[in-house]
């Protein structure tokens, strides 16, 4: 929550005596033209370390039980952590992201190139979102004038989200498993680690995970690649399922409906969406086109909630 406006600072407050009038808001125009005075408030090392890790590992403790997880934080997490989080503001949402910065393969159009390509009907996400865009002359797409914008502007509005924490260099490195239905597994949660670590069980041994248990768990780490598909691979090594389809070759219009359409709870308790989804199915890739990743969201959210709403 923002704090309420407080106490205003005297008119050119610039000493650390001047911030540190409890609950004092300086605005930039107090500091302009007065550099030589000034001083931030004082602040005590201990104080900061103990501002960050109380609030982390509060975080961690309330979020050891979470509602719905969604792993990978690119452009079809985003899109489903924002839905998730708007329609059902009373449940806890966690996301976990191995990189140190969320956003995966949405931070570019394509190749090196800015611009991001949506087609419509995703049109329909950018304007919930507020992302601006230019109309295409064809009239059947429409373009973001760079990609950082539009993964930037739905992150901010993710992380501002109360229900919402986003665990960054987390990896999701198993799978927790209940018997369901006799022979059957659900999926019940995450086990986790610093991706450094993740990165490291060859090396060094002995360095255990931590735990999350969610009844719905919703898997969006992208294609195959080093981190890429990580809970369908799992599924095929648990026996849970025989085989991956494996990612077809690009064709955007194939591509795109196949996964909104497709998104779906691959086993009891995972829902699979965005690229992840390819490599299940065996579905075209469709490149340099966001649409369906976004779309793809909208689905993996409403799978969710009929979880919650049934
Ligand atoms: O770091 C990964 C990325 O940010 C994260 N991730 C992967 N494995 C993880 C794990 N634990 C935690 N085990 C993990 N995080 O998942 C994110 C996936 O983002 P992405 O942009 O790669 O996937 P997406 O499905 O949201 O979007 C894919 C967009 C397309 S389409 C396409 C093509 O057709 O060639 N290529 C891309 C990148």
């Amino acid at each position: 929550s923002v704090a309420a406006p407080v106490t205003k600072l005297p008119s050119k407050a610039t000493t650390a005596n001047d911030y540190a009038v409890k609950g004092a808001q300086a605005s930039i125009a107090d500091m302009e033209g007065n550099w030589d005075s000034f001083r931030f408030a004082p602040i005590r090392e201990s104080q900061v370390s103990r501002a960050m890790t109380r609030r982390y590992f509060e975080d961690l403790d309330a979020h050891a039980e979470s509602d719905i997880v969604i792993v990978g934080a690119g452009s079809c997490g985003l899109s489903t952590a924002y839905v998730l989080a708007n329609r059902r503001p009373d449940l806890r949402i966690t996301i976990i992201e191995a990189g140190v910065a969320p956003g995966g393969g949405a931070w570019l159009g394509g190749q090196l190139f800015s611009a991001m390509v949506m087609r419509k009907p995703a049109d329909a996400f950018l304007r919930e979102v507020g992302v601006p865009y230019e109309e295409d002359d064809t009239g059947n797409f429409v373009v973001v004038k760079h990609a950082a914008l539009f993964t930037s502007t739905l992150l901010s509005k993710v992380l501002a989200m109360p229900n919402v924490k986003l665990f960054n260099a987390t990896c999701v490195e198993d799978l927790i498993t209940r018997p369901s239905n006799g022979q059957d597994v659900r999926i019940a949660g995450v086990v986790t680690n610093w991706t450094l670590v993740t990165m490291h069980h060859d090396d060094q041994s002995c360095m255990d995970p931590n735990t999350i248990n969610a009844p719905v768990i919703i898997s969006t780490t992208g294609h195959d690649g080093p981190m890429g598909a990580f809970s369908v691979k799992r599924l095929v090594s648990m026996q849970r399922i025989e085989k991956l389809g494996g990612m077809r070759g690009l064709d955007m219009n194939t591509a795109e409906d196949a996964i909104v359409k497709n998104t779906r709870e691959i086993v009891p308790g995972l829902i699979v969406g965005g690229m992840e989804l390819s490599e299940v199915d065996g579905a075209n890739r469709m490149g340099p086109t966001f649409g369906a990743m976004v779309l793809s969201g909208v689905k993996a959210a409403e799978e969710a909630l009929r979880v919650f709403e049934t």
